[in-house]
């Protein structure tokens, strides 16, 4: 039976690790086999591509367009290194951050052409899309505040991080692209308000994902 793919989105600080370590550990208590993932990153070649785009001290320079290709070079490998096999193999991949990123961060974000975006998120995934993806929507302040919580345990060479200098402005048209996006697709698309209590981001993340498992069938739309 092939697996699932969900997928996680929304700004950084929103959550999303904290409630796929949540949501894994309960489908594996439950018997489901689980891969964990994130973008970019999630191979070696990735993760190598990971540190160029946030961490390396040469990524000052880098153009929209470049990193525009290091995040599809990232997916291209993970999509048939790790996601293909998993979902054939039964897995439920459960994916920090997909090609919605890329839309949301490098086509409303950087306000690089849309159609160029979408068509070389193409050639990474082709038909690897994601069953269900959950948007996690905080304002501002909050995703904020939730850094500058994280960022003391941080270890020196992961204190500079390339995204995190971007201004206010760029973060509101990410926020736009991501609203764009559930409109576009409501049925694989859903904004979640991830400003309350972790416990109650996560039973709304259960009602989401339970109708998905194996043998419960789909849901419509
Ligand atoms: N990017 C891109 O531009 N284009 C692309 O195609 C892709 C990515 C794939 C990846 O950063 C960067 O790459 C990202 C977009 C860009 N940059 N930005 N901005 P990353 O992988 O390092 O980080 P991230 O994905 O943006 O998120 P994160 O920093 O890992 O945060 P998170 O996973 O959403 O949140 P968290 O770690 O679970 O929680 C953050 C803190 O808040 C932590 O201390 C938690 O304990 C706390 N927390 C979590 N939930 C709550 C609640 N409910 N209440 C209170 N506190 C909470």
């Amino acid at each position: 039976m092939p697996g699932r793919l969900i997928t996680f989105e929304g700004t950084e600080g929103s959550g999303k690790t904290t409630q796929i370590s949540l949501l894994a550990e309960r489908l594996r208590a439950q018997g489901h086999p689980v891969r964990t993932l994130r973008e970019p990153g999630g191979t070696a070649i990735g993760e190598e591509i990971r540190h160029t785009l946030k961490h390396s001290p040469a990524n000052h320079a880098m153009t929209p367009e470049a990193e525009l290709l290091l995040m599809n070079a990232s997916r291209a490998q993970l999509v048939r290194e790790v996601i293909r096999p998993a979902l054939a193999a039964g897995q439920i991949v459960l994916c920090d951050r997909y090609y919605d990123s890329t839309i949301a961060y490098q086509g409303y974000g950087r306000q690089l052409d849309l159609r160029m975006v979408q068509s070389l998120i193409e050639v990474a995934v082709g038909g690897t899309r994601p069953d269900l993806t959950l948007v996690f929507v905080v304002p501002q302040e909050v995703s904020e505040a939730r850094r500058r919580v994280r960022q003391p345990t941080l270890p020196l060479s992961l204190k500079r991080d390339r995204f995190e200098e971007a201004d206010r402005a760029f973060f509101d048209r990410v926020a736009q692209g991501y609203q764009a996006l559930a409109a576009a697709e409501p049925g694989r698309v859903r904004l979640l308000d991830a400003t309350g209590k972790v416990a109650d981001i996560q039973a709304a993340i259960w009602d989401l994902v339970q109708p998905l498992l194996p043998g419960k069938g789909r849901p419509a739309g």
